[in-house]
């Protein structure tokens, strides 16, 4: 790549970042200036291991030439006409998506938190026109310690003081239940219930990984009670936990996906809801959209996204690199870390307090070229892009060990 790195310093740039943009995040102290693959160069030259992945919406890493040959090629041609008028790409991405997921149709949208509102929109909706609950009196079941997004509707539902303190009053119609408990969950459910909302594993609760046939128990309650499983999989989905989907890890299908992320290949905004028509169509020409939404160069990319998962090479590959995770992972408990959770390569680790907090780690991790993010206090994500090498996560994982004892 030429170097087109910015003249100024790091401190310069956080100065004026800190100066013009709100304090909605508190970065780690690096001015990230290029990206490939899995690493990515400060503006001063420094080179850092990229294990959050934007959180998992760079899985394929940062520039994939097939994505970013996909962009660009779109780039030249057409970029926006809003869904007022056909473009002739979000056809064949909607297709090949419904096709990946063995469902029907495909709403798009752009961040995750439009879908998961989508999603409470199209269940709603399902729930008054096909399921016969009395308009206005739908619930939707929700778990404990989950994240679907920012907006205030999905805040009202949080459990978390810090996502939803402050930002009321709240939409009613929700009901929350502890994650991972399938009879809480089936006792919830009544008929006004129209979906379950879940993350099949919980992503900013620390990767949380449900008890094996937790997903199996909410598929059957769902279907016996006659109500929406709606998987969250913005986060978990689209290769990251070793399945094309994670609910595969159980053998699920939901009825609605909810996908985002890496499904606009780190590149740009793109989400979708994927459901059967039953469901997505139950929506009729004016009641929902967005500008942006199926947008040709959001759909150029999505397909190629699809066409990268199709194989299933990248699922393989990040179910073995997560084997080798876990297995240098494992050898610190006990010596700094106090517990590990993994899932294809995506691993929550806790720090023992005796070592220093979540955030004191992550600092360390990237004074030795390592990016992680840390949450709720003593965990950090790893979430590395899934075309990492096995000797980068070795590396990775001993700059761990030594931030331990820093
Ligand atoms: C932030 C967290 C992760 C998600 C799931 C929906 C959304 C997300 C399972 C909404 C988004 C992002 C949001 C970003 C940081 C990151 C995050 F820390 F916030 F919670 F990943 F864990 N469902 N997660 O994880 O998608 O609207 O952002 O496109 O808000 O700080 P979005």
């Amino acid at each position: 790549m030429t170097d087109v790195r910015p003249q100024a310093p790091s401190a310069d740039l956080i100065a004026a970042e800190e100066a013009h943009v709100a304090h909605n995040y508190h970065p780690l102290p690096v001015v990230v200036a290029e990206g490939e693959g899995s690493w990515v160069t400060d503006v001063e030259g420094r080179r850092y291991l990229d294990l959050l992945s934007a959180y998992s919406a760079l899985n394929f890493g940062h520039r994939h030439p097939a994505l970013i040959a996909a962009a660009t090629d779109q780039l030249g041609r057409l970029t926006l006409t809003s869904r007022a008028f056909h473009n002739d790409r979000l056809g064949a991405f909607a297709d090949a998506l419904a096709a990946l997921a063995g469902k029907d149709m495909v709403l798009p949208m752009n961040t995750g938190a439009e879908a998961v509102e989508t999603g409470i929109k199209l269940a709603r909706a399902w729930a008054y026109r096909v399921k016969g609950v009395p308009e206005g009196a739908a619930k939707i079941v929700v778990a404990a310690g989950n994240f679907h997004g920012r907006t205030t509707t999905i805040v009202g539902f949080s459990d978390d003081p810090q996502a939803r303190d402050g930002f009321g009053p709240f939409a009613p119609g929700f009901e929350i239940v502890p994650y991972g408990d399938a009879a809480a969950l089936t006792a919830a459910i009544d008929e006004s219930t129209a979906a379950v909302l879940i993350e099949p594993i919980q992503g900013e609760a620390g990767v949380v990984i449900p008890p094996d046939g937790y997903l199996r128990a909410v598929r059957e309650a769902c279907t016996a009670a006659n109500v929406l499983f709606i998987a969250d999989e913005i986060q978990s989905g689209l290769g990251r936990v070793g399945t094309t989907f994670a609910c595969e890890r159980e053998g699920v299908v939901p009825d609605l996906y909810l996908l985002g992320k890496a499904l606009g290949g780190g590149i740009l905004p793109v989400s979708a809801v994927v459901g059967d028509r039953e469901v997505l169509g139950v929506i009729h020409p004016g009641e929902h959209g967005s500008t942006f939404g199926g947008n040709p160069l959001a759909a150029a990319v999505g397909l190629a996204v699809v066409e990268l998962l199709e194989s299933g090479d990248l699922q393989r590959r990040a179910l073995s690199l997560g084997d080798h995770l876990r297995s240098r992972l494992e050898p610190l408990i006990g010596v700094g870390v106090t517990a590990i959770r993994v899932a294809g390569l995506w691993a929550g680790v806790d720090i023992d307090p005796a070592v220093g907090t979540g955030r004191e780690v992550a600092e360390r991790l990237l004074a030795r070229g390592v990016l992680v993010k840390d949450t709720h206090g003593q965990t950090i994500r790893m979430a590395p892009p899934l075309v990492i090498r096995a000797t980068e996560i070795d590396w990775a994982v001993e700059q761990l060990r030594l931030a331990l004892r820093d």
